[in-house]
């Protein structure tokens, strides 16, 4: 057998087509060419400079609606997309968010639900990163219970007029256009709102510890009016956003497993290197134990993506399922950087090394998507059949 490789004890490389490990190297490179150089001073910043312009290096990448087809956009496997989600993750949830939020969420809307006028006004400016989009379901009293939501759409004449507020939205204030989900009298229904239209406005929210580098606002809806060709015509009911986040539950499967990779790495790398009692603190048998524990976890996470992955090009993907691995995969990956800070030791919490920042980021993470508790009470109830969610 082939000698052991640290970076892929299992060998999970053998698993990947040559144009899966193409998709990978690109998406690695530009990460290390554009956000690694700048990312410490970012998250310092709290900003994401330069954003229009990253967007539209992701567009000519192909990594914006990566999976959709036509319209400019890359068609893609679920595993290209996951590799994409992991290597861009590595280098920092915020940017994976930008891309999770433009393509499985705001472009998979309009692709999946949108009409053909739909679809051709907004998705190929998107796929080049051109026009930048969000998707508004939370809202400030209705996180994991979206079913609730008091954003109204009312019918005025042939107009929708919306009113209402959503709230830790993913790239609203700089999107040109938002996917918001509001409740009409007949079910919840999803509108394209775009930047400028009176009435509407995307605060940003500041003083975040977590995905620093990364926008996320407030949508506010005052008397928004809309022309009827604004509603997504597929889209009926809350089935509708939900199928949009199992698309991105997906992509954070893979992604999380990128942070913890580089938090890993930076803790290997500290452990041959970082002398204390006379011995590089790798040789002690409690550095060993988290190192290979870490590997453990690290490993099987990526093999439960590729699985999920393989099921989802094969059209066999459950959403059961994605809320399995998201709910493991983000779990361990904190748990993963949360080790590498130990190794590190006062280094661990230094923006010089990667580790704080991917444990800080996957705070939001762990809680965006759906939290834990909801992934384990969709589990809960796909075991017992019990809805123990009301
Ligand atoms: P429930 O009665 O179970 O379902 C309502 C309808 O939806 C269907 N459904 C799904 N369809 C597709 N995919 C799924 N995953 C689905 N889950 C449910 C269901 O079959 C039903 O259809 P129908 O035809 O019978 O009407 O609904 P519930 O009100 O009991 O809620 C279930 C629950 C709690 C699991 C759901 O509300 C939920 O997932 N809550 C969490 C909310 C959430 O994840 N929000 C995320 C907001 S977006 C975001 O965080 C972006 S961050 C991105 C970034 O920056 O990377
Ligand atoms: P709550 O729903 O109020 O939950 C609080 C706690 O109670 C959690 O631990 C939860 O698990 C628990 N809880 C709730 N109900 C139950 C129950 N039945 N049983 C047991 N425990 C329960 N949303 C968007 O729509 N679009 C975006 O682009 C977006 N981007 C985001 C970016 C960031 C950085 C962050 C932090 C959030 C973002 N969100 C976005 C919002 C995110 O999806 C919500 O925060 C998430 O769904 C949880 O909602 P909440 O914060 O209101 O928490």
């Amino acid at each position: 057998p082939a000698p052991f490789d640290p970076d892929d004890p299992l060998g999970l490389d053998e698993l990947l087509a040559p144009d899966e490990l193409g998709v990978r190297d690109t998406m690695r490179e530009w990460a290390a060419a554009r956000i690694l150089p700048h990312i410490a001073e970012w998250y310092e910043q709290g900003r994401l400079p330069g954003i229009r312009e990253l967007a539209r290096e992701l567009g000519s990448i192909g990594a914006l609606g990566m999976t959709l087809t036509g319209y400019g956009c890359t068609g893609a496997s679920a595993v290209q997309y996951g590799l994409a989600c992991l290597e861009l993750e590595a280098a920092d949830s915020g940017i994976r968010s930008l891309v999770s939020v433009q393509g499985s969420l705001a472009m998979y809307a309009i692709h999946r639900y949108g009409s053909e006028e739909q679809r051709e006004r907004w998705l190929p400016g998107m796929a080049a990163g051109e026009i930048i989009g969000c998707f508004g379901l939370t809202e400030p009293d209705q996180g994991s219970d979206p079913a609730g939501m008091r954003t109204r759409a009312r019918r005025d004449g042939s107009d929708w007029v919306l009113d209402g507020r959503k709230m830790w939205i993913t790239n609203g204030s700089v999107a040109g256009v938002a996917v918001v989900w509001a409740g009409t009298d007949e079910g919840i229904r999803g509108f394209l709102v775009p930047a400028g239209t009176p009435g509407f406005t995307a605060p940003e929210i500041h003083h975040k510890w977590s995905l620093r580098a990364s926008v996320t606002s407030e949508l506010v809806l005052d008397g928004v009016r809309l022309p009827a060709d604004a509603v997504l015509p597929g889209a009926d009911g809350l089935r509708a956003p939900l199928g949009c986040l199992n698309h991105a539950r997906y992509g954070i499967v893979w992604g999380s497993m990128g942070a913890a990779r580089s938090s890993f790495a930076a803790a290997l790398a500290y452990s041959r290197t970082r002398e204390q009692f006379g011995r590089p603190i790798g040789g002690f048998q409690l550095t060993q134990a988290k190192l290979a524990d870490m590997a453990v976890e690290l490993h099987k996470g990526l093999l439960l993506a590729h699985h999920l992955g393989r099921r989802m090009d094969a059209g066999r993907l459950r959403p059961e399922q994605v809320s399995f691995g998201k709910l493991n995969n983000v779990r361990e990956a904190i748990e993963i950087c949360r080790t590498a800070r130990t190794i590190l030791g006062a280094n661990g919490i230094s923006l010089e090394y990667p580790v704080m920042r991917h444990a800080t980021n996957l705070e939001s993470v762990l809680t965006y998507e759906g939290t834990v508790e909801m992934h384990q009470l969709v589990l809960g109830k796909a075991l017992t059949g019990q809805d123990a969610f009301r």
